[in-house]
């Protein structure tokens, strides 16, 4: 329908500053939260401040990204500085040090040899980058029929049509129409007869990983570019991979040649421990990772594709002043993020908060599982500083009993995080001991007191 003139001209008025409705919220109840809004309005450390003065402990890192915790200085200093420095430069065809200094950094954190680093602004974007650079490989190597990419059931890939594509959460995809072709998904691994109150990876289940022959048998090897998974499923409800999976699926893709995709958007960054990465971690090499958050913990939108050596150089052929890739952000390596990254790298090494995970691991461990025989508790995961607890659904009412659980922790002063009916915890790597048990006698009295 054209605009008339009356509706494009603009209002004349000014906004009143407590309108909530102009504000069109992401994955939100917008009608539930502007009748009772939740605001924070400052955050230090392991706190977050709301707007009437209460404190409230995050075990969720924000969204899986403050791993540093909050105002750290270090970064806020850096980011200042670079701000009056250098705002912005070019990211087409112009550089500044920053930009390759982080790009050497982080690629020393990847395992093997994935040594080149292409810069975005979120996660959404590392992974639309990551299935173009794997389908654009295969094209300059000769191998253009292969452009079907593969995901994984309850698989959480961001919101490009690139990610909803691979994604396998029904209601990201269902609304959104007729672009997501071309691929396929392999099952997913939860199963709570099999699992349930696991400590670190499940038993069983490396058996799933095999269903990839059958994809590949179904549509032809020749006609697939990429797998891509999350190591640890984090948006639906934390799902650790069992034991041998992800090797498996590191077996299969190596005998078929296809590039296996690991998106680490919530893993990497010290979440799982001692290593930066959930590869490392697993000891299992992808082709590439996809990263966000942990990045620059939260402090100004960055995100990095990791590509190993042998794709990043199949591009660097042909004439030397050609484009190798027609792909990238007006904001790809932003000198702000750039700062914030490596202050945010460094943070991580002098605090030395990768090694910290693990120490605390067990710790950490000990307590979510503590939770075991409480109300609707059905299972409990956790690898790292990643908890999950997993409750049983109100008949008819899925995700009710979770979001009760969530706006009473809210009220108590803490912060988690629901999907579906399970609590998921991802705290600051910087949490203390004392924290942690306050987190679980908080959601002890929250869960019992639950519907
Ligand atoms: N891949 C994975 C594996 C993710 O977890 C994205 C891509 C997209 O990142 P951006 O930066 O575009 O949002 C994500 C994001 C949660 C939660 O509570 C998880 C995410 C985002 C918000 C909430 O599980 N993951």
């Amino acid at each position: 329908m054209p605009a008339s003139r009356s509706t494009a001209a603009h209002k004349h008025t000014e906004p009143a500053a407590n309108n909530l409705e102009a504000f069109w919220m992401p994955f939100s109840a917008n009608r539930q939260f502007k009748q009772k809004p939740r605001m924070f309005v400052s955050a230090k450390d392991m706190h977050f401040m709301t707007d009437d003065g209460r404190k409230v402990l995050d075990a969720t890192a924000g969204l899986w990204c403050c791993n540093i915790g909050h105002g750290r200085p270090k970064v806020v200093e850096a980011v200042s500085k670079q701000i009056q420095e250098l705002d912005y430069a070019p990211a087409f065809q112009m550089g500044h040090p920053k930009v390759f200094e982080l790009a050497s950094r982080v690629a020393t954190l990847m395992p093997g040899t994935l040594d080149h680093i292409f810069f975005t602004n979120s996660g959404s974007e590392s992974v639309d980058t990551a299935l173009k650079i794997a389908l654009a490989y295969h094209n300059v190597n000769g191998q253009g029929t292969r452009t079907r990419l593969i995901g994984r059931e309850r698989g959480y890939h961001g919101v490009g049509f690139g990610g909803i594509s691979v994604g396998g959460i029904p209601n990201n995809r269902r609304f959104f129409g007729s672009m997501l072709t071309g691929v396929d998904h392999l099952p997913h691994t939860h199963n709570l007869k099999e699992n349930a109150f696991t400590k670190g990876q499940p038993k069983w289940g490396a058996h799933l990983a095999e269903d990839l022959e059958r994809i590949v048998a179904l549509h032809g090897a020749e006609t697939i570019a990429a797998v891509i998974v999350e190591p640890i499923a984090g948006s639906t409800g934390v799902l650790m991979p069992p034991k041998g999976y992800l090797e498996k699926l590191r077996e299969i893709c190596t005998k078929h040649g296809i590039i296996l995709i690991f998106d680490e958007v919530i893993t990497a960054f010290g979440r799982v421990g001692n290593t930066c990465t959930a590869a490392e971690y697993y000891n299992v090499q992808p082709d590439i990772i996809t990263m966000a958050k942990g990045l620059t913990a939260g402090t100004i939108p960055m995100g990095a594709v990791a590509v190993d050596a042998k794709i990043y150089q199949a591009f660097m052929k042909g004439p030397g002043n050609a484009i190798e890739l027609f792909h990238g952000y007006t904001y790809s390596g932003h000198p702000v993020a750039a700062a914030a990254g490596l202050a945010t790298l460094d943070t991580y090494r002098e605090e030395g908060l990768f090694e910290r995970t693990k120490e605390l691991a067990p710790y950490w461990e000990n307590a979510v599982h503590s939770l075991k025989g409480l109300p609707h508790v059905i299972d409990i995961r956790n690898t790292g500083l990643i908890g999950a607890i997993e409750m049983e659904s109100i008949p008819g009412k899925v995700t009710a009993r979770a979001f009760e659980a969530f706006l009473k922790g809210f009220e108590k002063g803490l912060l988690i995080r629901t999907t579906g009916d399970t609590i998921a915890l991802s705290p600051p790597l910087i949490i203390s001991k004392s924290q942690i048990d306050e987190i679980f006698s908080t959601l002890s009295s929250v869960i019992k007191s639950l519907n």
